[in-house]
């Protein structure tokens, strides 16, 4: 079934079949809920594996579903497909497909780029291009664009489920779909044919009155909808917009506020699907598509009484009047550290952040659609109307071929070249360390301006004294033309070189092409007919690549003697724990990508620099990565400890394939981010979280950790911790963890992997 339906786009009978769903399965909610539901939840019960018996009560329950699609990109794609091959399956259960977009590094600009990808990258593209063509999975080359655009422009559609290995999927929410970001191992079961397991979530509201309008734009909704609810705000939950505000913003806007949903926790986040949407859809040639919707549009929204009266239906309510919202910016360092533009100066100034932006960059999955760019480039007209040229370097990336081609048609990219800007590959390029930087050495204090989602430390650049701020492209724009962190261009005038003030006016661009979209160069291949047929090779000796090996099954025995690897201090990342840039290089690699494990965390025992761990058999400090190995080879087991939410951002499972790897048995931390979580305990690593958060605290260095009454393991029952500070006195704490039934037979099996195999196994 996968050859049929793996094509460009989503065929529209599969979207018909679903929509034939959509009456009961929403009537049985509703009566089984006794109420009106939210969007989201209609979206739920359509997708239900069984909607009669599914669990349905938010933050308890688990439920099994069955998403419509798979997407993966090629950095978790390697990871993800070595784990299906195990399996042993002829094909894909589900219409899946791979996007090329992280594994282009961003140098001197496209055309160059591109080619030299092609040339470092030929053993790992040719890998998934294999892989891909056997196994039922529509292959997109690289240069075809960043996985989020080329989903939202060919595959999305409202009311639809997927799961991608990516932690921006919820990008697709944009036209209306439950799109959630997922470790590898959690795409495996349902390529596998398996259901998507996951806890019911939460629902918050977010009421959008006024609208849009200046210098305003979709991107300052979300920064600001961060800076309340923060990086841990939208744990376990989905994020809900609606009211009347919704319709004031294109498909492509809704889809930059979901996108950086993943910033604040969110498991996804969905706007109703409206005019916009449907105007979206036909512009990108699906018109059949909007047409079913149009059909079924009742569905497709929240009921009537959850926008009259949300505070009974939502678990929380944020209210957002866009007619006062202002231009705003986040950073540095965390994405929900925000501010208005017109509060930059005294942030600066009272900050001490260097007001000289050293870059600007356009683009990212969450910011790089034709409208986006169409507003940047509005700015640079201007501009250039006024004889300014950018005072700061500026880099536009555009989010897929489609719209790097009608960008080009349309005169937006010449309006950008014209005042200094250089456009890159359409891929993540610098928005992942994908940056061959030359105008910068490490250490070297600097700020950058980008409309990209992340602005972890190191995050762009491998620069950990790099400042990064994320605002809107043409804010951003603005900025490159100032050159200054503390300018207002909102409020105050730009001089020109030749003394001259001009006052930049709000963009306006149209949000969708007149002209319709030009495909320009088609990136995709769709898979063998046979697939029976397909080799797939995997070198012995390459250095990219290499086949796994099952992780050991849990002995029985209580956890005896752990050491303490390391102790986070604040915010530690799944960019801290694994970190991307250089290291993408070794994404299907177990071995080699785990020399970088942990690399980026501040360790309470070596807080000297980043990285390093001290080891407790002889007081040495050393890079956390070699004391892992070392302690690995002696046979020495051992725990590490996080902060709050422990596992922020991607959904990199490399970052939890690592330590377990490394002989790491246990992460206890004060929370977890939930993608983080859900990976360690996908590979048999117990995730335990502090009962009393305080006692993250007692942990010492030279402590030896038990982890007891294993045996009895089961959901809501707490785990006791023992330990053993080197004075020879014990702190006895309590840990809880969030293990289903099912997650605790993947922890006695060695890996969520090993219990599929073995059913698979079963089945033949
Ligand atoms: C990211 O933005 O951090 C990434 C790179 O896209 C990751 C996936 C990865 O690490 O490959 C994500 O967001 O999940
Ligand atoms: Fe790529 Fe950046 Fe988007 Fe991640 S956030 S998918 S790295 S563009």
């Amino acid at each position: 079934m996968a050859e049929s339906n793996v094509g460009p786009t989503t065929p529209p009978e599969l979207v018909e079949a679903l929509y034939a769903r959509y009456p009961e399965a929403v009537e049985t909610f509703r009566k089984r809920l006794g109420r009106p539901l939210t969007f989201s939840e209609k979206v739920l019960a359509a997708h239900a594996a069984d909607p009669q018996t599914v669990g349905i009560t938010r933050a308890e329950d688990y439920a099994d579903y069955r998403p419509d699609r798979v997407a993966m990109q090629d950095a978790t794609a390697q990871m993800a497909l070595l784990q299906f091959m195990t399996a042993g399956l002829p094909s894909v259960a589900v219409p899946t497909t791979v996007h090329c977009d992280h594994l282009i590094q961003a140098h001197t600009g496209a055309a160059h780029d591109l080619k030299r990808a092609l040339d470092t990258n030929e053993e790992v593209y040719d890998f998934l291009k294999s892989v891909s063509a056997k196994y039922g999975i529509g292959f997109w080359r690289p240069g075809s664009g960043i996985i989020h655009q080329v989903v939202l422009e060919q595959y999305a559609f409202p009311g639809g489920m997927m799961i991608g290995t990516d932690s921006h999927t919820p990008n697709a929410g944009g036209l209306g779909m439950v799109a959630i970001g997922v470790g590898g191992a959690d795409a495996v079961d349902v390529m596998a044919g398996w259901p998507f397991n996951t806890r019911v979530p939460k629902v918050i509201g977010v009421r959008l009155n006024g609208k849009l309008s200046g210098w305003t734009s979709a991107k300052d909704i979300i920064l600001k909808v961060a800076g309340i609810l923060t990086v841990k705000g939208g744990t376990g939950a989905i994020v809900e917009y609606f009211g009347p505000g919704a319709a004031s913003i294109s498909a492509t806007g809704k889809a930059t506020i979901c996108n950086m949903g993943a910033e604040i926790g969110a498991t996804c986040s969905i706007f109703p699907y409206d005019e916009r949407s449907a105007a979206y859809l036909k512009s990108t040639r699906r018109d059949d598509i909007a047409d079913l919707a149009n059909g079924v549009s009742e569905h497709l929204r929240c009921d009537e009484e959850v926008e009259a009266e949300p505070e009974r239906f939502f678990d929380r309510v944020i209210d957002l009047d866009l007619d006062e919202l202002e231009p705003h910016l986040v950073g540095p360092h965390t994405p929900d550290l925000d501010r208005p533009i017109s509060e930059m100066k005294k942030a600066a100034k009272d900050e001490g952040y260097p007001v000289e932006i050293s870059y600007a960059l356009v683009g990212s999955c969450t910011n790089s659609s034709y409208e986006d760019i169409g507003r940047a480039a509005n700015v640079a007209r201007q501009a250039k109307a006024a004889g300014l040229k950018v005072r700061t370097p500026l880099l536009i990336t555009p989010g897929s071929e489609q719209v790097r081609a009608t960008i080009k048609r349309d005169g937006y990219l010449k309006d950008l070249e014209a005042i200094g800007a250089t456009v890159l590959a359409n891929a993540c390029g610098p928005c992942i360390g994908q940056w061959r930087r030359d105008d910068m050495q490490l250490g070297m204090r600097n700020t950058i301006v980008s409309s990209f989602n992340r602005n972890f430390p190191r995050r762009n650049d491998g620069n950990p004294a790099t400042l990064s701020f994320i605002g809107s492209p043409e804010t951003v724009v603005a900025m490159a033309l100032t050159g200054r962190l503390d300018h207002d261009f909102v409020h105050e005038p730009v001089e020109t070189d030749d003394g001259r003030t001009v006052m930049l006016e709000a963009p306006s661009a149209a949000e969708l092409p007149a002209k319709g979209f030009d495909p320009g160069k088609s990136g995709f291949v769709p898979p063998a007919a046979d697939g029976a047929k397909v080799d797939v090779v995997v070198k012995p000796d390459s250095e990219r690549l290499e086949l796994l090996e099952p992780f050991p099954a849990w002995d029985g025995k209580d956890l005896i003697g752990l050491r303490v690897l390391m102790k986070a201090v604040g915010k530690c990342t799944t960019d801290h724990i694994s970190p991307a840039g250089p290291w993408l290089t070794y994404r299907g690699h177990l071995s080699n990508i785990s020399q970088n494990l942990f690399s980026g965390v501040n360790n309470a025992f070596a807080l000297d620099s980043a990285g390093n761990g001290v080891d407790v058999r002889d007081g040495s400090t050393k890079p956390l990565p070699e004391l892992a190995k070392a302690y690995k080879d002696a046979r020495i087991a051992w725990v590490a400890i996080g902060d709050e939410n422990y596992g922020e951002g991607s959904s990199r499972e490399h970052a939890a394939m690592e330590p377990r790897f490394m002989d790491g048995r246990a992460v206890i931390a004060r929370s977890f981010a939930r993608i983080h979580e859900t990976n360690l305990k996908k590979q048999g690593i117990l995730a335990l979280t502090f009962s009393n958060p305080d006692d993250y605290e007692r942990v010492q260095g030279e402590d030896t950790v038990d982890i007891v009454g294993l045996a009895e393991l089961a959901p809501g029952r707490p785990v006791k911790v023992l330990l053993h500070h080197k004075d020879g006195s014990t702190d006895e704490i309590s840990t809880t963890h969030t293990m289903s039934p099912e997650h605790i037979e993947w922890f006695r099996a060695g890996s969520a992997l090993n219990v599929l195999r073995s059913e698979e196994a079963g089945r033949v």
